[in-house]
C-alpha cells in the first residue's frame, strides 16, 4: 500500500506559538470577526484578539489537523479576551488542547446546557470529546498559547455559539481575579 502523504515536521515556538514554516495564519479582530460576542462590546476599541496558525491537512477522518492559537491579553468590558468558540460541524469529532504558555481557561458546553471549565496553561492536556463546544479564554497578563489537534474532517459550526452564547462567561472580578459567572444572554437551543 502506498501512503497518500509524506511525513513532515513543523517547529513550534512553545512560548509564542509561532510555527516554522507558517502555512495558514488567521487573525481575528474584535470588530470584524467577533461582532456581538462580548456583553459590553459597544464602543470598545478595535484590536487583534487572537491568531490561529494552522497546519493544513486534507479534511478527512484519516488525518489529524493541528494549530496553535495565541490569544492576546486584555478585556472587553469585564470579559477576558476569548476565541469565538465552536461545535464541530461533524459534531461527534473530538480534539485535544495542550497548553504551552500563558494562563487561561477552556470552556466546554453541550447543546443541552451542560458546561465544564478546565485549566489552560503550560502542560495541561485537555481532551474535548465530541459534542462539546469549546472556547478558550486568556485570564492572564501574557499571551495565552496552546496547541490543538483534531480530526481532519471535524469542520466548524460557529452559528450555534454566535446565536446562543456559552452558558458561562469569564470576567475580571472586583479583586482583579477571574470569575466564571452565568451568561445573562445565554439562550439554550
Ligand atoms: C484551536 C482549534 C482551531 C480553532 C482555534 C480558534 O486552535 O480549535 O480549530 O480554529 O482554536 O478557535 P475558534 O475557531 O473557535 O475561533
Ligand atoms: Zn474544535
Amino acid at each position: 500500500m502506498t501512503p497518500n502523504q509524506d511525513p513532515f515536521t513543523t517547529w513550534v515556538d512553545l512560548r509564542t506559538g509561532t510555527l516554522d514554516p507558517e502555512r495558514d495564519l488567521q487573525d481575528k479582530h474584535l470588530a470584524a470577526d467577533m461582532p456581538g460576542y462580548y456583553l459590553e462590546q459597544d464602543g470598545a476599541e478595535d484590536r487583534l484578539v487572537y491568531r490561529v496558525s494552522a497546519v493544513p491537512v486534507p479534511a478527512t477522518n484519516d488525518e489529524l489537523a493541528s494549530s496553535t492559537t495565541i490569544i492576546e491579553p486584555g478585556t472587553v468590558g469585564r470579559e477576558y479576551h476569548m476565541t469565538k468558540g465552536h461545535f464541530h460541524a461533524n459534531w461527534e469529532r473530538s480534539e485535544i488542547y495542550l497548553g504551552l504558555s500563558g494562563e487561561g481557561l477552556l470552556l466546554m458546553a453541550t447543546d443541552d446546557g451542560q458546561h465544564r471549565t478546565a485549566p489552560l496553561r503550560e502542560g495541561a492536556a485537555n481532551y474535548i470529546p465530541g459534542g462539546w463546544a469549546h472556547r478558550s479564554v486568556n485570564t492572564g497578563d501574557e499571551p495565552l498559547v496552546f496547541l490543538a489537534v483534531y480530526i481532519g474532517d471535524a469542520g466548524y459550526d460557529y452559528a450555534t455559539i454566535a446565536e446562543e452564547g456559552f452558558p458561562v462567561i469569564v470576567v475580571r472580578g472586583d479583586d482583579g481575579r477571574p470569575e466564571v459567572v452565568d451568561n445573562p444572554r445565554y439562550r439554550r437551543g
